[in-house]
């Protein structure tokens, strides 16, 4: 007689089965984005994000080892194109996602907040025509102090042939991205994507040293308790912000979170509810985050997971980008409470408009 070894729970073959690319294909035949499991569309996609899978697990590794390597933490020394000081950690996460795509065929172009123009790998171009737009580690003040970090990505389609190398192509709205998804590097290192139908979750299984399905079509709740926003702005922000900060500190209910890295704030709003804010100033309106890496693939996810997110006037993923480092405000999260955010922003400007006629 054949005894079964009871297999623990924790341990559902199914489940650790369905590996990240896997998954992919499943969702881009759902869509109707692929004709078959077997179609190019679905397995150069799913190779993609297995190529980004890779690029996490050598970025939680190296974070996970950083404070005993020599070298691997603290500045270069040198400036971005935002104007930021550059982090060792910064430039070697830049780099591992531009050499896991190299010899993959699939990604020619990669654009990332590290890189003042697009990074081209020619010889993949004749046949991979998608390009990676990225953040490879967002939040990395937090990279020193071993807090959570988190890597952004937004993939697209090249159109036309790009013979300028400005890629004025990536210059169109969210809406032409073809998928978008974060990395948080925490106490696990998950994988959060969306090709268009929902949002799923992986946990990286370091055993396996695979990203192991934990969650399917995440839903954000219409409403949560977490504000997110560096009130330290206070004095710089528009009276509407203000207004609103006034709101939550008055009323029950409300709770303040932030962490100074945007894709573990995110995170907690998409799991929690809630509403992340990064307006503009009164100095730079047009806020600090960025829209073809950070603030446009946020904003698919979270719109795929039933949320909004908006620039206080505009839906998020109409805004059209005049350059590929343009900034904007951002306001994420749940359906009710942005739309609050965005009520205050209404009222302000109503109230402005009526001063101006009377
Ligand atoms: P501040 C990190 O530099 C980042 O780009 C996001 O990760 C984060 O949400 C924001 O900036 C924090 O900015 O001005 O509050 O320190």
């Amino acid at each position: 007689m054949v005894v079964s070894d009871p297999i623990p729970a924790e341990y559902s073959l199914d489940r650790d089965c369905t590996t990240l690319s896997r998954h992919v294909v499943q969702q881009l035949v759902k869509t109707g984005k692929a004709a078959s499991l077997l179609a190019p569309e679905a397995q150069d996609i799913s190779a993609i994000m297995g190529r980004i899978a890779l690029a996490g697990k050598l970025v939680a590794r190296r974070l996970s080892k950083a404070g005993l390597v020599e070298n691997a933490l603290g500045f270069t020394g040198d400036v971005n194109v935002q104007g930021e000081s550059v982090k060792r950690m910064d430039l070697y996460a830049n780099e591992v996602f531009i050499s896991v795509f190299k010899q993959s065929g699939l990604v020619c172009r990669l654009a990332s907040e590290e890189m003042e123009d697009p990074y081209y790998i020619p010889e993949n171009c004749p046949i991979g025509r998608y390009t990676l737009l990225y953040d490879p580690i967002d939040g990395s003040s937090n990279v020193d102090i071993n807090l959570n970090v988190g890597s952004i990505f937004s993939l697209r389609q090249q159109e036309g042939e790009d013979l300028d190398g400005k890629a004025t192509d990536l210059l169109q709205s969210g809406h032409k991205q073809l998928g978008a998804g974060y990395i948080l590097y925490g106490p696990s290192t998950i994988l959060v994507y969306s090709v268009g139908d929902g949002v799923h979750s992986f946990i990286l299984d370091p055993s396996l040293g695979e990203f192991i399905l934990t969650e399917e079509s995440i839903q954000i709740p219409p409403h949560g308790p977490v504000y997110s926003v560096n009130e330290g702005n206070f004095w710089q922000w528009e009276d509407s912000i203000r207004d609103y900060t006034r709101y939550v500190h008055r009323h029950e209910g409300y709770t303040a979170r932030y962490s100074g890295a945007l894709v573990g704030d995110i995170h907690r709003i998409l799991m929690q509810g809630g509403v992340f804010l990064y307006p503009g100033t009164r100095q730079k309106p047009e806020g600090k985050l960025r829209l073809l890496y950070e603030s446009a693939p946020l904003a698919f996810l979270i719109e795929q997971a039933g949320g909004r997110a908006s620039t206080g006037t505009q839906r998020l993923m109409d805004v059209i980008p005049q350059a590929l480092h343009q900034r904007t405000p951002l306001i994420i999260g749940s359906q009710e409470d942005v739309e609050l955010v965005e009520s205050f922003i209404q009222d302000h400007h109503r109230r402005q408009g009526a001063e101006q006629d009377g």
